[in-house]
């Protein structure tokens, strides 16, 4: 079952979701209309907040915490506040976001908070050595967080090689492996990254590496990791052709391997997603812009999940006739 867009008076997209305390959390983008001109570098994606909402049930009413963050209280910011996740431990919750830094360069930022709501406080720099956008906060079973990132275009992963900037920002030729997103261990404290971010390679069926021209296929954007019967499912969205896809894996680093489409193309250009288990069911949250008709207004609605026997996740379309 397609649900309904859960908030009505704000536009808000990019929605990751975990249950806290037994209730479910969801930790979306806040859109404004910046009057900023659309185009290919995302720069009338002009974010300058985040709110937190929560929900008892999937069918009750919705709570909006208000403003838990805000650009202009941390120290580091340039602009464009994009998609963050919260990851709990030792009784912190811990918001990572994306941010162009002063010299219009995107880095990933942490906040810390005693509540799942929020306010969070911001730390007074960046996390060291990250670069890119959309990160997801994902514990394993054994207690240990991982964190997975990347965006091309706007998102400007093109403009990195081996965690290094290159001079010349570019994608590899269509016939070369796909930039691939980025998996890191979180350091003890959750403020660092413990080792150097590895490569999240996706293959295909004879187990080759996806290719920069696979556009229908390839890693763009908008990471999500969840566990399902011990294995790993990492989903994203293949930006230009506005495809939520999944590939399987065996542990958090993979390789995975490419099994099909989550969700078919939404009204509007992006497509992003977190998948959560409530209540003994399991769920996709999303966006698309259907109630606004403009790209960069978005706003959040949900889908029941179905992973068959076999482990495989059935694709949901939406119907908008
Ligand atoms: O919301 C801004 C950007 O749009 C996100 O970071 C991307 O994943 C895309 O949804």
């Amino acid at each position: 079952m397609i649900r309904g867009h859960l908030v009505k008076d704000m536009y808000i997209a990019d929605p990751a979701v975990h249950v806290f305390n037994g209730r479910l959390y969801i930790y979306p983008s806040h859109d404004i209309d910046a009057g900023i001109p659309e185009n290919d570098l995302g720069d009338h994606f002009d974010m300058r907040d985040y709110h937190v909402f929560s929900m008892d049930d999937v069918d009750g009413p919705i709570t909006d915490h208000g403003k838990v963050l805000d650009v202009k209280d941390i120290p580091w910011a340039g602009r464009q506040l994009w998609d963050s996740d919260v990851a709990f431990k030792n009784g912190k919750y811990y918001l990572y976001f994306p941010l162009k830094d002063k010299n219009d360069i995107f880095r990933l930022g942490v906040a810390i908070s005693d509540k799942p709501e929020g306010p969070f406080i911001p730390e007074a720099n960046p996390i060291k050595g990250s670069y890119s956008i959309d990160p997801c906060l994902f514990q394993d079973d054994d207690g240990t967080h991982y964190m997975f990132f990347g965006g091309l275009w706007g998102g400007q992963l093109q403009r990195y090689r081996n965690n290094k900037a290159i001079e010349c920002g570019h994608e590899p030729a269509d016939n070369e492996p796909a930039l691939c997103a980025k998996v890191v261990k979180m350091s003890d404290d959750m403020l660092d990254f413990k080792e150097e971010p590895r490569d999240l390679v996706i293959l295909d069926e004879n187990g080759k590496p996806l290719t920069a021209g696979d556009h229908d296929r390839r890693f763009f954007e908008a990471s999500w990791m969840h566990k399902y019967n011990g294995k790993y499912y990492f989903s994203y969205s293949t930006g230009n052709t506005h495809k939520l896809c999944y590939a399987i894996g065996d542990n958090p680093y993979g390789p995975f391997t490419y099994k099909g489409v989550i969700l078919n193309p939404v009204i509007g250009w992006t497509t992003h997603h977190g998948i959560v288990e409530f209540k003994d069911k399991w769920y996709l949250f999303f966006h698309d812009s259907q109630p606004s008709g403009k790209t960069w207004l978005r706003s959040v609605r949900f889908a029941d999940l179905v992973h068959r026997a076999d482990g495989s996740i059935e694709t949901i379309t939406v119907d908008y006739k």
